[in-house]
């Protein structure tokens, strides 16, 4: 099984591995996040719509070890992941979702420009059921095989002063997707959604044009975790690198790792609700 799944993500981009993570761990982590937005009510608060669901939480991971334990427990994800690596994936950054990103169409390579390039994967496990009515995700399968973009002639279109190419920009994020987006057209790719069951897992390659559906039953929740997967010391740059491939920049990750049973995990110091506000580790790990 955990061959066709490796032969699936690299023959079309993306790879379901059903039953990734056992029911138990998932409700584990379910009944840890529940008790934790009890807990810290006012601090969620900001984040969450009408029905209470949260929206993009950046590395809760840190702050509930339950989804640490997910991560590590996700036995046949993590198989897939250590062959495409040559070595053992360890966690970089997580996504926690209550409700659909419906994001648009997009890679995650200029945010995830990894050296070398393509050591990185995404996975989503569902907590949830996703279906048509919340959410799901959606991929276009055969995106991550499309002929390569030319990212320093884009560049040059982009950003009128070369040397000072900036590490976040919606303008670049977006000129860069448009690019992708063309090229998909061109060779007649379509996207498709992914319906999946609570403890299933997505696995994504670096190129995979992927995004989120609309949410349609908005009382209805989806829960998911996306989990930026690396091996351990591989950095991870942002789009002044990957805009400018040749730019000198360090072979090893500048963070440090932690040990979670048989994984590493990166250590970062704060949360990050929705990118709108931040809150230390140590404050919502406390007491
Ligand atoms: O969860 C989703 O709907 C999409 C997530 C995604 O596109 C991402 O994390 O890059």
């Amino acid at each position: 099984m955990f061959v066709d799944a490796y032969d699936q993500l690299m023959e079309h981009g993306y790879a379901v591995i059903p039953n990734a993570l056992d029911i138990a761990c998932c409700q584990r982590a379910l009944a840890s996040i529940e008790a934790f937005k009890r807990k810290h009510q006012a601090m969620v608060a900001p984040n969450a719509d009408e029905f209470g669901h949260l929206y993009r939480v950046v590395n809760l991971h840190l702050a509930l070890d339950s989804l640490a334990d997910a991560f590590v427990e996700s036995h046949a994800a993590l198989a897939v992941a250590d062959r495409y690596f040559g070595r053992s994936a360890a966690l970089y950054t997580t996504l926690y979702y209550e409700r659909g990103s419906e994001q648009s169409l997009h890679r995650d390579t200029p945010y995830f420009c990894t050296k070398p390039s393509d050591h990185y994967l995404g996975m989503w496990l569902a907590l949830d059921d996703v279906d048509e009515g919340n959410g799901p995700l959606r991929v276009v399968p055969g995106s991550h095989q499309l002929p390569p973009i030319d990212v320093e002639a884009l560049a040059r279109e982009l950003f009128p002063n070369q040397e000072s190419i900036p590490k976040i920009s919606d303008k670049g994020f977006a000129g860069y997707q448009a690019e992708v987006q063309r090229l998909s057209d061109a060779h007649g790719l379509s996207a498709r959604e992914v319906h999946v069951r609570r403890g299933d897992v997505i696995l994504w390659h670096p190129s995979m044009f992927h995004g989120g559906m609309p949410h349609l039953t908005k009382n209805r929740p989806r829960r998911s975790l996306v989990m930026h997967i690396t091996p351990m010391g591989v950095p991870v740059y942002q789009l002044d690198v990957f805009f400018q491939p040749s730019k000198p920049v360090p072979d090893r990750a500048s963070w440090r790792y932690y040990r979670h049973r048989d994984r590493k995990i990166a250590k970062f110091d704060q949360i990050d609700f929705g990118h709108q506000y931040v809150m230390p580790v140590r404050r919502l790990r406390w007491p």
